[in-house]
């Protein structure tokens, strides 16, 4: 399982890879690693990947594992760091030609335990079975789902990307929703209404559940079928804005 921990490096509510370029290099390439750079040198940051028995051809990497990934300011000091991955190369990542975004779900395909800062993050962990936690801060927990979400002290949102949703039976658990705090604890619910429509609410047991269909649903563990409402509970419209 990977483990993935995000820094409090960026001003809140600011998407890490908001602060690549969105074309970048491989330079450097070796058995056990190479470094990812802006080809134009406008930006400092960059990445850095680690692993085993990496092997190269027409400038594709083909072979071996990737183990860690940093992503780092332009003094060294990481953004975030991914851990314990084991990637296999597939033959797709190419060296000059690398979209930090794309390369990012790459690193994250498989099931990882992502921790957030003290600060306010936004969290991803696309594929796989993923535990999230945000920690203290106002985070976004974007969730692919499968996965298992608690947000921790603040205001969070728990966002479920509208690309994943049309996959069947992925469920997800949110184990801290706060319909009740307001202010400064109220948490919220964020999809895309237009995209996925809205969800059956009912309660299950001590929980309340949304069901947005074809075995998608996600559970609001512990909470009060009556303290949730859509008025109140669900955040529109953007992900990014608290
Ligand atoms: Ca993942
Ligand atoms: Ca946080």
């Amino acid at each position: 399982m990977g483990k993935i921990s995000f820094k409090a490096l960026i001003p809140d509510d600011t998407y890490v890879l908001q602060e690549y370029p969105e074309l970048m290099v491989a330079t450097n390439p070796t058995k056990t690693g190479f470094d990812i750079v802006d080809p134009d040198g406008g930006y400092l940051n960059h990445i850095q990947v680690h692993g085993h028995d990496l092997a190269y051809k027409n400038g594709f990497l083909v072979k071996g594992t990737i183990t860690r990934v940093e992503f780092l300011d332009g003094d060294d000091l990481p953004y975030l760091t991914m851990t314990k991955l084991n990637i296999k190369a597939d033959g797709n990542l190419d060296l000059a030609n690398i979209n930090p975004t794309t390369q990012f779900e790459f690193f994250t395909a498989g099931s990882d335990m992502v921790t957030g800062s003290t600060e306010s993050d936004t969290l991803v962990a696309f594929g796989g079975t993923n535990t999230i936690k945000g920690l203290d801060g106002d985070d976004t927990l974007v969730s692919s789902g499968r996965d298992t979400l608690t947000g921790g002290l603040g205001s969070d949102i728990f966002a479920f990307a509208p690309q994943y949703v049309i996959a069947n039976n992925r469920s997800v658990r949110v184990t801290d929703f706060d319909a009740v705090g307001g202010g400064a604890d109220q948490d919220y619910v964020y999809f895309d209404q237009a995209e996925i429509g809205t969800p059956r609410i009912y309660a299950d047991h001590r929980n309340t559940v949304l069901d947005f269909g074809q075995n998608y649903t996600v559970t609001l563990v512990g909470v009060d079928r009556g303290d949730f409402s859509v008025a109140e509970d669900f955040k529109t419209p953007w992900i990014f804005d608290h």
